[in-house]
């Protein structure tokens, strides 16, 4: 709390001042063993990176054409359901980014566990599971599971993600073997042949005040809050894992699913940093955000896309080469623009901005104040 009021009060400051940018020391962000990172963060091929619980400790991108563990060569998943005349696999047609993704397609059988692809671990604490996912046809005649947490004797569910017709999303937690609760979104938040992100997260487990949130497009539309929530889990299932009614069908697709102990990176976020007067371009920090707005650290090296040119320097010579693996944040730099936003495929593209000014005059204590800034940010 300290550290946000010293922020406010610089941020207060900055505007008595006239200068509207927080001109934060993106240095501050680069390391050597002269230099080393504010605590918290390591010093990773000269970039300050974090220790980030958002960082996955599961994932699959679908680049590969393996799904199983049991595959030459191996894939990240240990196992797959699939009822005859259904099917699960890796297909370009269900890439959300690159040239693969996850296609789940259950037709009219009677099977209530369709096709899904599961990842066992035993799991304990917090829990994020998100993932890019399009129901491209359904007859929406069901309730489908399509993502499912087990209890670690899979006698039943520790939680699980619904889809109902409409396109509503039900949350369910289970609290024991014979108990459990649920709630239901408005209807058309997964509307068939569009992508969503979707992120499901279950906090406070292990605790008797857990909570259970679905997060699409980086919008809480269903919460479990303030149950027992003392179950663990002992696998991550996706794809079509039930459905009460088997004539109904459906098709899903996934890319891009990733688990982690903390929120993940959702959105991406563009700060104008500065101008400084003799340089061709301005200065922006580019920083992913979870759906609270906190700073997540990158999952891997971002290749970032925008409708600018964007570079490395402040002189607009040397084009911008990747946001690395586990950085907190990137200095981006752009000529001059009255709007400026970045895009990536796995993310929500950033708000665009108006290019910074010429550079404020800093104050004597500046730096240190504003790296508060930063860190109050990233403690939010
Ligand atoms: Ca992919
Ligand atoms: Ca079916």
């Amino acid at each position: 709390m300290r550290l946000r009021r010293i922020a406010q009060l610089v941020a207060l400051h900055l505007c008595l001042s006239g200068c509207g940018l927080v001109d934060l020391p993106v240095d501050s962000l680069q390391c050597s063993a002269a230099h080393p990172c504010p605590a918290g963060l390591s010093c990773l091929e000269g970039i300050c990176t974090s220790p980030d619980a958002s960082l996955p400790v599961f994932g699959d991108d679908f680049e590969h054409r393996n799904l199983l563990e049991s595959d030459v060569p191996a894939g990240p998943w240990t196992r797959s359901m699939v009822a005859s005349g259904n099917s699960v696999a890796i297909v370009p047609e269900a890439a959300h980014r690159g040239d693969g993704g996850l296609r789940a397609i259950d037709v009219d059988t009677q099977d209530v566990f369709p096709a899904f692809v599961g990842h066992d671990r035993a799991w304990s604490g917090d829990q994020s599971v998100r993932t890019w996912l399009r129901v491209v046809a359904s007859n929406d005649f069901s309730d489908t599971s399509l993502f499912k947490s087990d209890e670690p004797s899979f006698m039943f569910g520790q939680w699980e993600v619904d889809l109902f017709p409409g396109g509503q999303v039900r949350a369910l937690s289970w609290v024991d073997s014979q108990n459990a609760i649920s709630d239901f979104s408005d209807a058309g938040v997964v509307v068939p042949g569009q992508w969503r992100l979707l992120e499901v997260l279950q906090r406070g487990a292990q605790t008797p005040d857990a909570s259970l949130e679905v997060f699409v497009d980086g919008v809480r539309e269903v919460a479990l809050e303030h149950y027992p929530g003392f179950l663990s889990s002992g696998a991550i299932s996706a794809g079509v894992f039930f459905q009460d009614k088997p004539a109904a069908t459906i098709t899903v697709d996934l890319d891009d699913l990733r688990v982690a102990n903390e929120p993940q990176p959702t959105r991406l976020a563009l700060t104008p940093v500065r101008h400084q007067s003799g340089h061709a371009c301005a200065e922006y920090r580019l920083e992913l955000l979870d759906v609270f707005g906190g700073v997540r650290a990158a999952p891997y090296a971002l290749e970032l896309e925008s409708g600018t040119a964007l570079f490395a320097d402040a002189d607009c010579t040397s084009a911008l080469g990747p946001m690395p693996k586990a950085a907190v944040a990137w200095p981006v730099f752009a000529k001059d623009t009255s709007s400026l936003s970045v895009t990536h495929p796995d993310f929500l593209p950033s708000a665009p901005v108006a290019a910074p000014g010429t550079s404020c005059s800093a104050t004597g204590g500046a730096p240190v104040v504003l790296l508060a800034v930063w860190l109050a940010r990233r403690r939010r």
